[in-house]
């Protein structure tokens, strides 16, 4: 079976520790083109905040992932495609790696293994939830980053590779070397994409490129001329 991903470009990443910009709603968003939306946030996440964006979104045709942070704000609902679970591969916690999945299984049991996979994060940006959450090692080099990403791919068979620089547009360079290193996995790349051309940029290397923060911030214009990017990379 192809994987979802496998004809992505752009997925739109909503908080719902956020909120949107006044007048925008979540059907505005859905309809900018992008090709999916993860439902998911580092902090002031809830399981009742995760539900309410997720019924938002549930009504309108875009594919539906959750991006569950840890195991209690995970939400059983038929309006998902699946759930994408974050590992963090430079974690300096290992609950971030194995530890919070272990945690998940070990209270859930026997999980919905046909929509549910993982993406291997590398987080790079040290100011970023993420990286102060998960401890992450973010004083690493773009050939440090394409070897994690050949670990993900190689050794531990993530379909998946995820460069996330939330907050802050990234460097082309770690994400060009982090793609050049992968030659099955799909390569994500999250953070800081702002306009077209920041879009255009870092999908040049990328499979997909995830927008977050902007659909809060600027809302549906915005959104649309990264989708574009993102089709035209
Ligand atoms: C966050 O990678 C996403 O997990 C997107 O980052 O919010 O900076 O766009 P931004």
């Amino acid at each position: 079976m192809t994987a979802p991903w496998a004809d992505w470009n752009h997925i739109l990443k909503l908080d719902p520790d956020k909120d949107l910009p006044d007048d925008v709603t979540y059907g505005d968003l859905l309809a900018t083109g992008t090709d999916a939306i993860e439902i998911g946030g580092t902090m002031g996440m809830t399981e009742e905040n995760m539900a309410a964006v997720i019924e938002a979104c549930a009504e309108h045709d875009v594919p539906l992932y959750q991006e569950p942070s840890d195991p209690s704000v995970v939400v059983e609902d038929d309006a998902l495609d699946g759930y994408l679970i974050p590992t963090v591969f430079n974690a300096g916690s290992p609950f971030w790696i194995t530890g919070a999945h272990k945690e998940w299984v070990r209270i859930d049991g026997d999980l919905d293994w046909d929509r549910t996979w993982t993406e291997a994060y590398i987080v790079m940006n040290p100011d970023a939830d993420v990286a102060v959450l998960t401890e992450a090692d973010c004083e690493i080099s773009a050939e440090d980053v394409a070897s994690y990403a050949t670990v993900a791919e190689r050794m531990f068979g993530q379909e998946i590779v995820y460069v996330e620089y939330s907050g802050m547009y990234g460097d082309v360079d770690v994400v060009e070397a982090a793609s050049n290193a992968v030659s099955e996995s799909t390569l994500f790349y999250g953070g800081g994409i702002h306009d077209y051309d920041s879009a255009h940029r870092m999908a040049t290397h990328a499979d997909v490129i995830v927008v977050g923060n902007l659909a809060h911030d600027e809302g549906v214009d915005a959104v649309r001329e990264t989708v574009e990017a993102a089709n035209d990379a």
